[in-house]
């Protein structure tokens, strides 16, 4: 198995060190996505077709904690999870890569304060967060890009996840991906707010993961991506560095959407726009003629992440009553 190897490889004897303590609690902030992580040049190691580029939400995220103990427990938001479901199996398969010779049993309370599985990264802070635990509960000491390479193991997005601020996933190019992972890129931008538009907030049905390998396996669009990422970053960079809001707002939007086209047209296609998110896209593009600078952005979900500055957030919360309003630079 290529991810056992993987962890070997990183962490060596480590890995087979007892407990340096019994509990531990940590947290990891969501990453939205301004250019997205779509594809998977290796599927067993998450490892991606292009670099990505994402912001965190500072105090949006998992607060997990993490406790030795008589057998495996994993509760979510108050809630045990059954040993049947994906959640459950997933968090398992990532764990128990780490606990050798034999399964050490762990109780884990993860408070995720982001709706689960509605396309608002709950799964990276998910997974990065059970990483960073592991790596206090037995003391391993890792560097955050052995931290960022064994995130990405449990979930593609979890890289991004162990920054504050704008991050950068880079690609790599080695096949065991040892040079594939996340990197913070300064830029603060005081002024810059996000607002979580939530639409939908139940799970959706089909699982990113599924939808970006059916994109990659079966939409003639798919070849085109690589392109636009590239170009996407570049711009974005400079953007960001410029601080020129509209240039900065705009690529994000409009990666997002080819990203969406390209889903559309594999087959069967795939579709996470509710009437609700059309609507609410029109409603941003009506006030963007109006001379407001409002952008958004998508993931695998029906939930809008509105992107404009500080000076127009009054303004915005009233067009969307119920907005979140975060400012990523104000933690
Ligand atoms: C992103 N998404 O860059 C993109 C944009 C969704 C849309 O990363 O299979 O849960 O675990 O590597 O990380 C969601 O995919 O997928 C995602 P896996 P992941 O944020």
């Amino acid at each position: 198995m290529k991810k056992q190897a993987i962890v070997e490889k990183i962490l060596g004897a480590r890995l087979h060190q007892s407990p340096a303590v019994q509990t531990v609690s940590v947290f990891s902030p969501v990453n939205i996505a301004l250019i997205k992580y779509w594809g998977k040049r290796d599927v067993e190691l998450n490892l991606p077709v292009t670099n990505s580029f994402s912001l965190a939400l500072p105090t949006w995220g998992a607060h997990t904690t993490m406790t030795v103990s008589e057998q495996d427990e994993l509760i979510l938001n108050g809630k045990i999870i059954e040993q049947e479901s994906d959640f459950y199996q997933r968090a398992s398969l990532f764990l128990n890569l780490f606990r050798k010779p034999a399964v050490l049993p762990l109780k884990i309370e993860i408070k995720m304060n982001v709706p689960v599985g509605a396309g608002l990264a709950s799964s990276a802070a998910g997974f990065s967060s059970l990483l960073l635990a592991l790596n206090e509960l037995f003391s391993w000491n890792l560097t955050r890009k052995e931290l960022s390479i064994l995130s990405r193991l449990g979930s593609g997005s979890a890289s991004r996840s162990l920054w504050m601020g704008f991050v950068e996933w880079r690609a790599g190019v080695q096949a065991d991906g040892m040079d594939s992972y996340a990197e913070p890129i300064s830029g603060y931008w005081e002024d810059l707010c996000v607002g979580l538009h939530i639409v939908n907030a139940s799970e959706k049905k089909l699982s990113s993961r599924e939808a970006m390998q059916r994109t990659v396996d079966g939409s003639v669009l798919y070849g085109a991506w690589p392109k636009k990422v590239a170009h996407d970053l570049t711009m974005i960079k400079q953007a960001m560095q410029m601080k020129s809001f509209s240039l900065f707002g705009g690529i994000a939007e409009s990666n997002a959407l080819t990203m969406h086209a390209t889903m559309l047209s594999a087959w069967p296609p795939v579709c996470y726009f509710d009437p609700e998110t059309i609507a609410s896209m029109k409603k941003v593009w009506a006030l963007r003629e109006q001379g407001m600078s409002i952008f958004f952005t998508q993931d695998a979900g029906p939930n809008l992440k509105l992107l404009f500055l500080n000076q127009d957030a009054e303004v915005i919360q009233k067009e969307f009553p119920g907005l979140i309003v975060i400012k990523p630079f104000d933690y």
